[in-house]
C-alpha cells in the first residue's frame, strides 16, 4: 500500500507529462472602444503574453495573431452549440471556417466548445458531448487533432461539497454529461477546462473564508485548512478548488485528465456591496496567482503538476452588465494602460516587468528656475543622463521649459541610479512622485505632434514599460567633459567647476 501511494505521484506525472505551466489571458471584447486586433496583439507582445483565449473565433483577431508565436484557444459561442451538436456538417463547416482557414499561421492549440454550458445554458447540455465529438472528428479528418485539443470550460459550481477537497464530487445531476465527457477528454488526451473564482467563493462564504486565504496570502498555521482525510494542507482557495476537481474526477474513476484553469481573476472595482473588489486585492490576487502558476507549484494533491491558467481578463469591459465589478476584471484599460502594476519580481516572464514600488523623480512645484537649471545641467553633465531627447527637434524637447526638462533629467537620473535613497533631491528642487510624469505631461503638452517622448521607467502609449537602459550612461568616460550639445541652455560647468561638481554631489543627492 505504501509503495502504491509512493508510486502514484510518479504515475500521475508520467501521464500528465512534465509540461511547464503557463499563464494566459482571456480577451473579452465588450468594450465601447475595443482596440483593433493589431493593437491587442501589440499589447500582448509588449507584455510577454504567449497564450490567449478568445470567446469566439473572430477572423480579424485570428489574422492579427498569425505568425506571432502566440498560442490561441478559440471558442464555440454558446449560441452556436445547438447547431454544431446536432449536425456533423455544421461542425465540419465551423472547423473549416474558423480553424483550417487559419492554421498553421495562427497557432490554434485548443477549442473551447461553449462556456459554462451546464450552468449557463443547461438546455444545450444534451448536445454538449456530441458537439465536442463532432468538432473533434472534423479535426481528425484534417489531421489536426493531435495539435488542437477539444474541451469545454466548466463553472466550478458544478463541484459540490468542495471542502474538504477529498470529499468533493460533481453535481450528480450532470453524471449523464460528465461521465462521457471525461471519457472523451481521456481518450483524446485533452484536459478539463475549469473556471476558478476564489473571489465568488469568498464573497458567498459570509466570512467563513478568510480574505487572506482567497488572496494567497500567508495564513497563521492555526488558520490553514487541513483536509482531514488526506492531511493535505491548503494555503489558498485556488488550490482547494483545483484539487476538488481532481477528486471529483477520481470519484468517477478518471485519474489521468489534467486541468487547465480557463478563467481566474479578481475585480479591481465594485459597487457598495462589493467592498473587496479593490485595486489592491486584484493586484495581490493576480500577482500571487501568476507566481504560483509559473512556479509549477501544482496543488497539494498533485504537487509539481502544471495547472496552466488564463487570467480573466485582458481588458476592463465597460459594456458588461451590472454589478460594477463585472466591468472591472481587466488588467488594462482600452488604451493599454495597466489598471495596476503587478508585483512580479520573481516571475519576470509575463507582464513585461516588475514595477513594484513604481516611483518617479520630478521637479518640485514652485522650485526656483535657476536652481532647476543648475540641477538640470548637473544631471546632463556629471550625472551622465543622456539628455539628447531634450534637444530641439527631439521627442522630449516640447514643452521647452526648465520644469519639464529638469523633470525628464531628474527622473532619468533617479531610474538610472536604481532609485536608491538620496538620488532624488537635487538640492531640494526634486521630489519623489508616484504619478507617472510621462502620463501627466503627455496630457498637458508632450505628445502633441511629437508623441514619442517616453520618460524612463514610465509607460509608453502601448502600456509598455520602457527599458530605461538607453538612458544609462553610454560609456565609462570619466573625463566629465562638457557635452554642450545636450544641455538645455548652456554648459555651466568649466573644468574647474567639475571638481566642484564632485563636491556638490554630496549636497545635491
Ligand atoms: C504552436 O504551439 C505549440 C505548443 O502547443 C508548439 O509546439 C508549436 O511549435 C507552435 N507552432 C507554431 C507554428 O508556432
Ligand atoms: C462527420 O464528418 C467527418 C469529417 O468532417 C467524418 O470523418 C465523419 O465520418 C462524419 N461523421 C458522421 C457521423 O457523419
Ligand atoms: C445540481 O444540478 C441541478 C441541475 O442543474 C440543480 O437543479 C441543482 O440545484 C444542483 N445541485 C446543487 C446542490 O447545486
Ligand atoms: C469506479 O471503479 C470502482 C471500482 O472499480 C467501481 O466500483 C465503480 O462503480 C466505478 N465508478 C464509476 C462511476 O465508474
Ligand atoms: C515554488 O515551488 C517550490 C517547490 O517546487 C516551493 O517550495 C516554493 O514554495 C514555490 N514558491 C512559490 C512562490 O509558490
Ligand atoms: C517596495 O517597498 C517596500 C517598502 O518600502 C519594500 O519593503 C520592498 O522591498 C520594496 N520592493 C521592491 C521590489 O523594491
Ligand atoms: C508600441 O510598442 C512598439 C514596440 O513595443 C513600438 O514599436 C510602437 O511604436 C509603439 N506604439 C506606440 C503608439 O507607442
Ligand atoms: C531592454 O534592453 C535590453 C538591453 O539593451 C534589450 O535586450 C531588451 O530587448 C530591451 N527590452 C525592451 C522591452 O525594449
Ligand atoms: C567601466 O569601467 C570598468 C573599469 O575600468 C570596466 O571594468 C567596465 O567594463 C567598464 N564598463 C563599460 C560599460 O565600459
Ligand atoms: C523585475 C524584472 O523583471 N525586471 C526586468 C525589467 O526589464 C529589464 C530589461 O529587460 C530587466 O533587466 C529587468 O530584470
Amino acid at each position: 500500500m505504501a509503495i502504491l501511494l509512493l508510486l502514484l505521484p510518479l504515475l500521475v506525472s508520467a501521464v500528465y507529462g512534465d509540461e511547464k505551466a503557463f499563464i494566459g489571458v482571456n480577451i473579452g471584447t465588450d468594450l465601447s472602444d475595443m482596440p483593433s486586433p493589431t493593437q491587442v496583439v501589440a499589447l500582448l507582445k509588449a507584455q510577454n503574453v504567449w497564450h490567449v483565449r478568445l470567446y469566439d473565433a473572430d477572423r480579424a483577431m485570428l489574422l492579427a495573431l498569425a505568425n506571432t508565436g502566440i498560442q490561441v484557444t478559440i471558442s464555440v459561442p454558446n449560441e452556436q452549440l445547438l447547431g454544431i451538436g446536432q449536425s456533423n456538417a455544421t461542425a465540419a463547416n465551423w472547423v473549416a471556417r474558423n480553424v483550417i482557414a487559419h492554421v498553421p499561421a495562427t497557432n490554434i492549440t485548443a477549442i473551447a466548445v461553449g462556456s459554462e454550458v451546464l450552468t449557463a445554458l443547461p438546455n444545450a447540455a444534451p448536445v454538449l458531448v456530441s458537439a465536442l465529438k463532432l468538432i473533434h472528428s472534423a479535426l481528425v479528418a484534417s489531421n489536426l487533432d493531435s495539435q488542437i485539443k477539444v474541451s469545454t470550460p466548466h463553472s466550478s459550481s458544478i463541484i459540490l461539497d468542495s471542502f474538504p477537497p477529498s470529499q468533493a464530487f460533481f453535481n450528480r445531476s450532470w453524471d449523464p454529461v460528465m461521465v462521457p465527457l471525461l471519457k472523451f477528454l481521456q481518450s483524446t488526451g485533452s484536459y478539463l477546462m475549469l473556471n476558478v473564482y476564489p473571489y465568488y467563493d469568498y464573497m458567498q462564504s459570509n466570512g467563513v473564508i478568510p480574505l487572506d486565504y482567497a488572496l494567497f496570502r500567508p495564513l497563521p498555521p492555526n488558520k490553514e485548512a487541513v483536509d482531514a482525510n488526506t492531511l493535505l494542507h491548503y494555503t489558498n482557495v485556488f488550490d482547494a478548488i483545483v484539487d476538488a476537481a481532481y477528486f471529483s474526477m477520481s470519484y468517477l474513476n478518471i485519474t489521468n485528465v489534467p486541468i487547465v484553469v480557463t478563467e481566474s481573476g479578481w475585480p479591481s472595482k465594485g459597487d457598495s456591496s462589493e467592498p473587496d473588489a479593490t485595486v489592491d486585492n486584484a493586484n495581490t490576487y493576480n500577482s500571487n496567482l501568476i507566481k504560483h502558476v509559473i512556479n509549477n507549484t501544482g496543488t497539494p494533491k498533485h504537487p509539481g503538476i502544471a495547472v496552466s491558467t488564463y487570467i480573466y481578463e485582458l481588458y476592463n469591459e465597460d459594456l458588461r452588465p451590472s454589478p460594477l465589478s463585472e466591468k472591472n476584471w481587466g488588467l488594462f484599460d482600452a488604451n493599454g494602460t495597466p489598471v495596476y502594476i503587478l508585483h512580479l519580481t520573481a516571475a519576470g516572464t509575463v507582464f513585461a516587468n516588475d514595477t513594484t514600488n513604481q516611483t518617479f523623480c520630478v521637479a518640485k512645484d514652485g522650485a526656483d528656475p535657476k536652481m532647476l537649471q543648475a540641477a538640470l545641467d548637473w544631471a546632463c553633465g556629471p550625472g551622465k543622463v543622456d539628455c539628447s531627447p531634450l534637444l530641439q527637434g527631439q521627442p522630449c524637447y516640447e514643452p521647452d521649459n526648465v520644469v519639464s526638462h529638469s523633470t525628464y533629467a531628474f527622473n532619468a537620473y533617479f531610474q538610472q541610479m536604481g532609485k536608491s535613497t538620496g538620488t532624488c533631491d537635487f538640492k531640494g528642487v526634486a521630489t519623489i512622485s508616484t504619478t507617472d510624469p510621462n502620463i501627466d505631461l503627455r496630457t498637458l503638452v508632450i505628445g502633441a505632434g511629437h508623441g514619442s517622448c517616453i520618460f524612463p521607467g514610465s509607460f509608453g502609449k502601448n502600456g509598455t514599460i520602457t527599458n530605461g537602459t538607453s538612458l544609462a550612461p553610454s560609456s565609462n568616460d570619466t573625463s566629465l567633459g562638457c557635452p554642450t550639445q545636450y544641455f538645455y541652455r548652456s554648459c555651466l560647468f568649466t573644468t574647474s567647476v567639475i571638481i566642484g561638481a564632485f563636491l556638490m554631489t554630496a549636497v545635491f543627492l
